[in-house]
C-alpha cells in the first residue's frame, strides 16, 4: 500500500474488503453493513474523494455513511497512503481468502467456516476438496453443494478471463443483431431495443441485453438462436434465451408482452443502482415496481406500455438512459431541471484528426471530404509533432509544406474549412517540440502525452501544467492517456489540471476514440463543476474514425452536458474568439 494516490473505486474496494473481513471474523452485522454502505456511497460519489478531503478534511463527514471514526481512517489513508485499521484486521488472514469470495454463492460466512473448520484458504484447496467429496463432512453441506461450488469456480474463472467489450464494438454489433432479428421475424416484433449498459452508453459493456415485445415469443426465440452471428446457445426457454456470439459477446434476449414493454425496458436498462432508487420512490408512493409493472397495496396491477409512463406515474420526467447511474438524476428530475443533453448533430466541427502526414492512413483531402459528408463545417488536422518518434512526427519544415497543401485545399470549398493544427507532444520535462514563434502561426495548437506516462504524480502534473500555461496551447487532448483494457490512467492530478485549465483558458477534450473515451463521464462532471471548457473530438485516423464523435457525445451526455457547454458546437469564427491566443490579442 505504498502508492499514495487512491481513486474512489480503490477506496470503495478497500472498504468492501474491510466489511468482508469483519464478517469473516464474526463481527456484529451493524458494523459490517456500515462499511458496505460507506463503500457504496464513495463508489458513486461522482467526484474525487481526495479533492473533497484536500479542500477540508472535515468535509469527509458530509458523505453519506461516513461517521467520525471512518472519517479519521480515511484521513489517515489519504495522508499516508495506508490505513492502520485495515493492516490490523487483515493480519494473519491468508491472501487466498479474498479469491474465495469471488465464487458465486460463497459469502463471508461460508469462507469463515471453510477456513476455521476444514482449513481451506484458497480456491485450489476448495476445488480439490469438492472433487474429493470432502466438503460434505461439513454440517449443512452435501453432494449438491459440492457440485454447486465446482460450477461456481468455473463461472468465476470464465468471468475473470473475459474482459468487457468496448462500446465502439458493442454498439454497432447491437445494431447489426437488431437488424438481423427484425429481418427474420418481420411483423412478429412489436418493439425491439438493446437495454443494459449499452443503452446507457457505458464506455465498456459486459453483455448485451436485448428486449423484444411480441405476441409470438416462440417464433422470436427460434429466430434468435438461429441467427448467423450465434456461435453457441447457453440457455433457451420459452420467453428468454442467452447465446454467445461469433465475436465472443454474450447476448441475453427477453421476449415480453406489449403491455409490459415500458416497465421491462426501464428495468433492464438499469443501472441496478438507479433501479433500486426508483423502486424506493415508488414504495414511498405505496407502489411496488418491477419489470412487470406497478402493483398497488391491494395487489392491483398497473401496466406501463411505454417507459415514459413509468417515470410519469411517479411524478418524474423521463430520465435519459445515459444519466441513469444514481448520481443526481432524481434530484434533477424532481426539480424539473434535467439537462437538454447535447446530440451528435449539434457538433459543427472536429478538432482532432490525423492524416497520412503522420500516423493516419488517408490524405488530408480524404479526411476533410469524409468530415464534410458527415455534415461538419470544419476539421483541424492535428498530425503529431516530431517528438513522438513512432508516428512520423512533423518537423517545422514539414509543417510548412503541410500548410501549403491545406491552403490549396481550402480553395475547394465554400462551406468547409481545414484548420492548421498539430498534436504537440509534451516532453517529459514539460517543454514543447516547437518554439512559440511557430506555435503562434497555427490556427490552433493541441498538446498531449504519449511518452513517459509512468511519471510520478507530482512530476507529470507539473509537466502538463507547464504546457497549459503556454499562451499558444489551446487544447489538452485525452487528458488521462488511458487505453481501455490496455493501459491505465497516468497518475496526473486532474483536479489541479482542471483548475489550471480554467485559469489559463485552455480547453479540455473528450476524445471519442472507442479505446480512449477520455475524459469520461465522471471527469466531465467535475470539469464542468470547476468551469473548464470542453470540446468533443474524434481522434480519427481514417474516415471511419469520425464515428468517435458519436461516442464522445455519449460521454458528454453521461456527464450531463448541454450543447451550449461544448465549444465545437459553435461555428469556427465564433469558436476562434474563445481561444486564449485570440483573447490575448484582443486585449
Ligand atoms: P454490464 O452487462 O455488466 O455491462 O451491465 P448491465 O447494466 O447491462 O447489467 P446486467 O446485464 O447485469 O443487467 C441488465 C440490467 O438489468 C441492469 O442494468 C439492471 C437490471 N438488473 C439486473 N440485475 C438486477 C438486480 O439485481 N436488481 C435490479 N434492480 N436491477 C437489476
Ligand atoms: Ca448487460
Ligand atoms: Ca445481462
Ligand atoms: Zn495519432
Amino acid at each position: 500500500m505504498a502508492e499514495p494516490h487512491w481513486t474512489n473505486a480503490e477506496i470503495a474496494a478497500l472498504l468492501y474488503r474491510i466489511a468482508d473481513l469483519l464478517e469473516i471474523q464474526g463481527e456484529i452485522v451493524f458494523k459490517v453493513v456500515a462499511y458496505r454502505r460507506a463503500a457504496d456511497a464513495i463508489e458513486h460519489l461522482g467526484r474525487d474523494l481526495r479533492a473533497i478531503w484536500q479542500n477540508d478534511p472535515k468535509n469527509l463527514r458530509a458523505i453519506q455513511g461516513v461517521g467520525e471514526a471512518l472519517a479519521e481512517k480515511l484521513d489517515e489513508l489519504l495522508r499516508t497512503g495506508e490505513m492502520s485499521y485495515y493492516e490490523k484486521i487483515s493480519k494473519g488472514v491468508p491472501p487466498g481468502i479474498f479469491e474465495l469470495l469471488t465464487i458465486p454463492d460463497v459469502g463471508p460466512k461460508t469462507v469463515a467456516r471453510l477456513w476455521k473448520e476444514v482449513k481451506i484458504t484458497d480456491v485450489a484447496k476448495l476445488e480439490k476438496a469438492a472433487r474429493a467429496g470432502k466438503l460434505r463432512e461439513l454440517k449443512g453441506f452435501g453432494a449438491r453443494s459440492e457440485q454447486k461450488i465446482l460450477a461456481g469456480i468455473e463461472a468465476a474463472r470464465r468471468k475473470k478471463s473475459s474482459t468487457r467489450v468496448l462500446l465502439g464494438v458493442a454498439y454497432p454489433f447491437a445494431q447489426e443483431i437488431v437488424a438481423a432479428l427484425r429481418a427474420a421475424c418481420g411483423d412478429a416484433i412489436r418493439e425491439i431495443a438493446p437495454a443494459g449498459s449499452l443503452r446507457r452508453m457505458k464506455p465498456t459493456v459486459g453483455d448485451l441485453d436485448l428486449l423484444v415485445s411480441s405476441d409470438a415469443p416462440d417464433k422470436i426465440i427460434a429466430a434468435f438462436v438461429a441467427l448467423p452471428m450465434v456461435r453457441a446457445i447457453n440457455a433457451r426457454g420459452t420467453t428468454k434465451a442467452s447465446v454467445i456470439a461469433q465475436n465472443g459477446m454474450q447476448v441475453d434476449l427477453r421476449v415480453l408482452e406489449p403491455k409490459h414493454w415500458g416497465s421491462a425496458l426501464q428495468y433492464f436498462t438499469g443501472s441496478k443502482e438507479h433501479n433500486v432508487a426508483l423502486r424506493q420512490i415508488a414504495l414511498d408512493q405505496d407502489l411496488s415496481l418491477s419489470e412487470w409493472g406497478f402493483k398497488t397495496q391491494d395487489e392491483k396491477e398497473i401496466f406501463t406500455p411505454t417507459e415514459d409512463a413509468v417515470y410519469e406515474k411517479l411524478g418524474l420526467r423521463w430520465i435519459p438512459p445515459e444519466l441513469r447511474e444514481a448520481t443526481n438524476e432524481f434530484e434533477l428530475a424532481h426539480a424539473d431541471k434535467l439537462p437538454r443533453l447535447i446530440e451528435l448533430k449539434d457538433l459543427k466541427g472536429d478538432l482532432q484528426a490525423h492524416s497520412n502526414w503522420s500516423d493516419g492512413s488517408f490524405s488530408i483531402e480524404q479526411m476533410a471530404e469524409a468530415a464534410r459528408a458527415r455534415g461538419l463545417k470544419y476539421l483541424a488536422i492535428t498530425d503529431h509533432s516530431q517528438g513522438l518518434g513512432i508516428a512520423r512526427g512533423l518537423t517545422p519544415e514539414r509543417v510548412k509544406q503541410q500548410w501549403a497543401e491545406i491552403d490549396a485545399l481550402n480553395k475547394k470549398w465554400k462551406d468547409f474549412v481545414v484548420l492548421k493544427s498539430i498534436e504537440m507532444e509534451i516532453r517529459a520535462d514539460g517543454s514543447l517540440d516547437f518554439p512559440d514563434e511557430l506555435l503562434a502561426q497555427f490556427d490552433l495548437v493541441t498538446v498531449s502525452t504519449h511518452s513517459a506516462l509512468k511519471q510520478a504524480r507530482e512530476k507529470i502534473t507539473a509537466r502538463v501544467i507547464k504546457a497549459l500555461q503556454n499562451p499558444y496551447v489551446d487544447i489538452y487532448l485525452h487528458p488521462t492517456a488511458r487505453l481501455i483494457n490496455q493501459r491505465d490512467e497516468t497518475a496526473l492530478d486532474l483536479e489541479e489540471v482542471f483548475r489550471v485549465a480554467k485559469e489559463t483558458g485552455t480547453l479540455l477534450e473528450i476524445d471519442g476514440a472507442p479505446e480512449r473515451l477520455d475524459l469520461d463521464d465522471v471527469r466531465v462532471r467535475r470539469a464542468r463543476e470547476i468551469g473548464v471548457q470542453i470540446v468533443i473530438n474524434s481522434d480519427a485516423h481514417s474516415p471511419d474514425g469520425f464515428a468517435g464523435l458519436f461516442y464522445g457525445v455519449a460521454m458528454a451526455r453521461r456527464g450531463g452536458l448541454e450543447a451550449r457547454e461544448v465549444l465545437n458546437t459553435l461555428e469556427w469564427k465564433e469558436l476562434k474568439l474563445k481561444l486564449k491566443r485570440h483573447k490575448r490579442k484582443v486585449k
